[in-house]
């Protein structure tokens, strides 16, 4: 993963050059020759603070798939640059959460563990967000809780993970490879850590029946932070919510929860035929569900008409700072009512830009 040593001079001047220009620092020629003879003597360089925070804000901007990148300024960084031990990068994610969640009123919030140095890889988070449900293969192949982690969640317990109790919502442990380490080890999450939301419906008293759940904070916790040319494998960021995610998707497609013909079934609908669209009203039910549930509970969570309007304010703003917005319309657009979203009427170009947060290749299970 380390880059040769002409692209890292590259890639580090331009985003010092970046970094000066943007916050107005003057003229960046005396902390690149610093980075460079830095870099010359040790095969690597280091951030200061600012840069850091710098960095991570950027690498959030220029996210292309990301539609909540209106608040990129407002994200909060975590400098644990002298974590690297598997144990103390557990710890430090469930403080991230702790931080992170604040009894509902979340906020953006990134935890910067040691970054990949030359012979010295930096820790590594294997699971895709520091919280994520378990999936169980049964021995017919069908899977009790989450499909989608099914992968990890057998790691887990061939790393010796007793399992939970067995729900469809059994919490995962963390999966952590320390700095230099060969193999990762396993942590639980602590219960306080971890804000989740029972579902119920504005209208229906039966829907707390179907026993659903979410958790109030997406971690993504397995992208690589990459500044400068330097990469930070461990580097769990996150926002809230958009309902959406979960209604939309996470409960309700068919590879992941598949809940819509339960719902359907319970809404009393005709599930014989496409043409009764009990598809569409089931899912229009389920987002419901989703945020009247995280609003009772007083836990932030966004909605795809709002965070749609958001998007293009944003847009607007930075073309008006002169900046161009890159982003991928198939992830900007709601999976849901998209047409009825401003971001569906028009279109984009992607735009890779560094600093960015990129998912580098998979750790095998
Ligand atoms: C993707 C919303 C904060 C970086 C996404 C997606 C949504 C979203 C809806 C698409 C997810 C999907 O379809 O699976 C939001 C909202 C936020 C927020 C409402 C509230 C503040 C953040 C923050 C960061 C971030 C704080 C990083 C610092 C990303 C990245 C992706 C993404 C990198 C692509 C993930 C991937 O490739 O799997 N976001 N986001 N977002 N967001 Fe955000
Ligand atoms: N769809 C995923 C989460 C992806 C990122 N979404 C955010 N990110 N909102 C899911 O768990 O449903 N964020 O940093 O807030």
């Amino acid at each position: 993963r380390d880059p040769p040593p002409y692209e890292l001079l590259r890639a580090a001047a331009e985003f010092l050059t970046l970094h000066h220009t943007e916050e107005r620092l003057g003229d960046p020629a005396r902390r690149i020759a610093a980075a460079h003879a830095e870099i010359a003597a040790t095969g690597t360089y280091r951030h200061t603070t600012e840069e850091l925070v710098f960095g991570a804000r950027v690498a959030w901007r220029n996210a292309n798939r990301c539609i909540g990148r209106l608040y990129w300024r407002s994200l909060r960084v975590r400098d644990l640059r002298e974590v690297r031990g598997a144990d103390a990068v557990a710890e430090a994610s469930a403080g991230h959460l702790r931080e992170a969640t604040r009894d509902g009123r979340i906020r953006a919030l990134i935890s910067v563990f040691a970054p990949d140095e030359p012979g010295r890889p930096g820790p590594r988070i294997w699971n895709e967000q520091l919280v994520r449900y378990a999936g169980y293969t049964r021995p017919d192949g069908t899977v009790t809780g989450d499909p989608r982690n099914a992968g990890i969640t057998a790691l887990a317990l061939r790393l010796g993970w007793p399992g939970g109790p067995g729900t469809p919502f059994d919490r995962l442990p963390l999966i952590v490879q320390g700095a230099g380490e060969d193999r990762p080890d396993w942590f639980d999450v602590p219960d306080d850590a971890v804000l989740e939301v029972d579902l119920t419906h504005p209208e229906y008293t039966w829907w707390q029946e179907l026993g659903l759940r979410w958790h109030a904070v997406p971690a993504l916790a397995n992208m690589c932070l990459e500044i400068g040319g330097i990469c930070y494998p461990a580097a769990p960021f996150n926002g809230w919510y958009m309902g959406t995610e979960i209604g939309a998707r996470n409960l309700a497609d068919a590879d992941r929860y598949d809940l819509l013909p339960r719902i359907a079934g319970r809404l009393g609908l005709d599930t014989r035929t496409d043409r009764s669209l009990w598809k569409d009203r089931a899912l229009v039910e389920l987002n419901r569900s989703v945020l009247h549930s995280f609003d009772r509970a007083g836990v932030t969570v966004t909605d795809h008409h709002t965070e749609s309007r958001r998007f293009i304010d944003h847009l607007g703003r930075e073309e008006r700072k002169g900046r161009r917005v890159g982003a991928d319309w198939s992830w900007i657009v709601p999976p849901i009512s998209g047409s009825t979203t401003p971001v569906f009427h028009r279109t984009y170009d992607t735009v890779e830009c560094r600093p960015g947060y990129v998912h580098h290749p998979e750790a095998l299970a």
